[in-house]
């Protein structure tokens, strides 16, 4: 597990330490090459490729979700992809994006050819139906040159009327809220492809899962942005944090949260308008 050093929401001016989430990295294991299907038509897959990641040490429950994909395929019409959770979070599978540009199952899939790393988030701009959409990519780019690299949004499966509507981890996926005895387990992230002729290779893949900050909520109870719980308000911003450093501190000293723990929320706490004019 590589843990990523950034406050997710550390953007935010008005933060509350309670909604501070930090990532941890999983790499996927089992990449290769996806098998082609032997036969068109409906249902005919060839063997899925299953990567799986080893997620564990999750201390909180899951608050954001992305997964990366280092792939090619001369296709993108060719696949179906989706991410599963664990049996213990009941394995439900949600479709990162499947049959692109397809208008019915013989014909009409987006020629985009695949070439890069894609990653999906809910926090990203760029449409993956919409960017390999079958006719778009065909006639704005008939030298077909490979979708970029880069982050995008999960897509219903299929054609314009279908495969354009965007999905969210968030609203769709089943994933977020998790606990930790439910998400710490073995994610499969499962590629097939449906059309003949045509194969690629995945050669690596990582999912991201963001937690709250252990302690972060409770210190936000014992130091309130507004003010000292004594009444009043604070000073100024210099001895909000200092508040906050005591606070975080205790919990330090009594094991209750780890030395990077205790980073995050001191520097969540030093990022925020807490104390100023
Ligand atoms: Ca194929």
């Amino acid at each position: 597990m590589k843990r990523i050093k950034a406050i997710w929401s550390g953007a935010v001016a008005a933060i509350l330490l309670s909604s501070i989430a930090s990532g941890a990295i999983f790499p996927g294991t089992g990449t290769g090459a996806i098998p082609d299907s032997l036969q068109e038509g409906p249902a005919n897959y060839g063997t899925p490729l299953i990567v799986s990641f080893d997620v564990n040490g999750l201390t909180g429950n899951i608050q954001d979700i992305s997964v990366s994909i280092t792939m090619n395929h001369p296709y993108i019409g060719d696949l179906d992809v989706f991410l599963t959770s664990p049996p213990s979070a009941g394995g439900n599978s949600f479709t990162l994006f499947s049959r692109v540009g397809a208008l019915s199952f013989y014909g009409h899939y987006s020629y985009a050819p695949l070439n890069g790393t894609y990653q999906f988030s809910d926090s990203a701009w760029n449409l993956w139906n919409a960017s390999a959409d079958a006719e778009n990519y065909y006639w704005i780019s008939n030298s077909l040159i490979p979708l970029s690299s880069g982050a995008y949004r999960t897509s219903r499966p299929g054609g314009d009327a279908l495969g354009g509507t965007l999905t969210t981890f968030h609203m769709d996926s089943g994933f977020i809220g998790l606990t930790p005895s439910q998400a710490n387990g073995t994610w499969t992230l499962t590629l097939r492809d449906g059309a003949t002729a045509d194969s690629g290779f995945v050669t690596a893949a990582a999912l991201t899962i963001a937690v709250p900050v252990r302690g972060a909520a409770l210190v936000e109870q014992l130091v309130p942005c507004p003010g000292p719980r004594s009444g009043g308000h604070w000073k100024n911003h210099g001895q909000y944090v200092s508040a906050i450093g005591n606070v975080v501190g205790e919990l330090l000293s009594e094991g209750a949260i780890t030395e990077q723990e205790a980073e995050d929320i001191v520097e969540a706490a030093v990022k925020s308008d807490c104390g100023k004019k």
